[in-house]
């Protein structure tokens, strides 16, 4: 207990950044635990990543739709006005609000939890995780909480945003786009193709986020399809490059000062560790991609190394 007329230190921004990380691990183990399997690994690696960009990079109004997420109201279409998307939950869309692009979608379960811990997301919202109907999906769609574009088909989500990003040039808007990417998604042809045209449209209101896990599908990029040099390569394709430590939420936020004027894209890559904060995963390496536990045995070590994780955040 604090002595009277002595304050409390106040938690740093990057403290508070850093304990929302950990709250994301905890309810994606959780929901791995009580839902026969979930994309663990994911969470480990960009806990960091996606609560800076949330609590620090980008510039986002409250959200503007239910903390119980509305079911799903059909496909967009001229004979579906009900159709709806998710990026309310990221604000209100204004000219001089960013505006975010989640791309790797397999990672939707990550970016719930994430709304859930800065309540833009009901406590209840992952209830109708994967249910028919829901728009709480497994693998998210525009519709889902957080979403703004379908994605499912990796590598997609950047050439949409790089149409956002030029559209919103043209009209003297001054809010960024912010895209969230995963490093397999660099192993795709179309990633390419969209870097080119970020380039040759010099757009500077473009910034991208990868979670350089070193994961994929299939095992560890290395042994499926390397993509090294990274950083070389992307400065070739004539983007701004900035490699940093994943977990460290200064070094993620520093690159994206907004006092920067930039006529190219900016490109953070965050070197993560799929395992970050339950070393335990690592016995399981590297067949991380997605998490079911199998025996008793491994249900009650992880159920316990929750209740730790619990114990020690309080
Ligand atoms: C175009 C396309 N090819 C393949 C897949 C199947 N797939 C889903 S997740 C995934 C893993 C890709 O690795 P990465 O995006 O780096 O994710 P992580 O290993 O970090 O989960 C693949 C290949 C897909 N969704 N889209």
């Amino acid at each position: 207990m604090a002595q009277a007329g002595i304050q409390p230190r106040a938690q740093s921004p990057a403290a508070h950044i850093r304990g929302v990380a950990d709250a994301v691990r905890r309810r994606v183990l959780e929901h791995t635990l009580n839902n026969n399997g979930g994309y663990l690994s994911q969470a480990c690696s960009s806990a960091e990543i996606l609560a800076t960009l949330y609590l620090s990079v980008m510039r986002l109004g409250p959200s503007q739709e239910p903390l119980d997420p509305r079911p799903f109201a059909g496909v967009p279409s001229s004979a579906n006005p009900g159709a709806f998307t998710g990026a309310g939950y990221n604000g209100t869309k204004a000219p001089e609000l960013d505006r975010f692009i989640f791309s790797p979608v397999h990672y939707a379960l990550v970016l719930y939890s994430l709304l859930i811990e800065l309540d833009r997301l009901g406590p209840d919202a992952l209830d109708d995780f994967n249910r028919d109907g829901s728009t709480v999906e497994l693998i998210g769609a525009e519709h889902s909480p957080g979403h703004e574009v379908t994605a499912g088909s990796l590598a997609q989500a950047i050439s949409q945003a790089g149409g956002i990003a030029l559209a919103r040039r043209m009209r003297g808007e001054t809010g960024r786009v912010w895209v969230f990417m995963s490093d397999g998604e660099f192993q795709e042809g179309q990633t390419w193709e969209a870097f080119a045209a970020l380039a040759y449209h010099r757009l500077g209101n473009i910034g991208i986020y990868v979670d350089a896990n070193a994961q994929q599908c299939d095992g560890p990029m290395d042994a499926v399809m390397g993509i090294e040099p990274l950083a070389e390569r992307l400065c070739a394709f004539g983007a701004e490059v900035h490699e940093v430590d994943g977990h460290d939420p200064v070094a993620l936020a520093a690159p994206a000062d907004s006092a920067i004027e930039r006529d190219r894209p900016l490109v953070v890559i965050a070197r993560t560790d799929p395992c970050r904060g339950l070393e335990q995963l690592r016995e399981r390496a590297p067949k991380l991609h997605y998490v079911r536990f199998k025996s008793d045995a491994e249900f009650a070590t992880y159920r316990s190394l929750l209740d730790s994780l619990r114990a020690e955040a309080c």
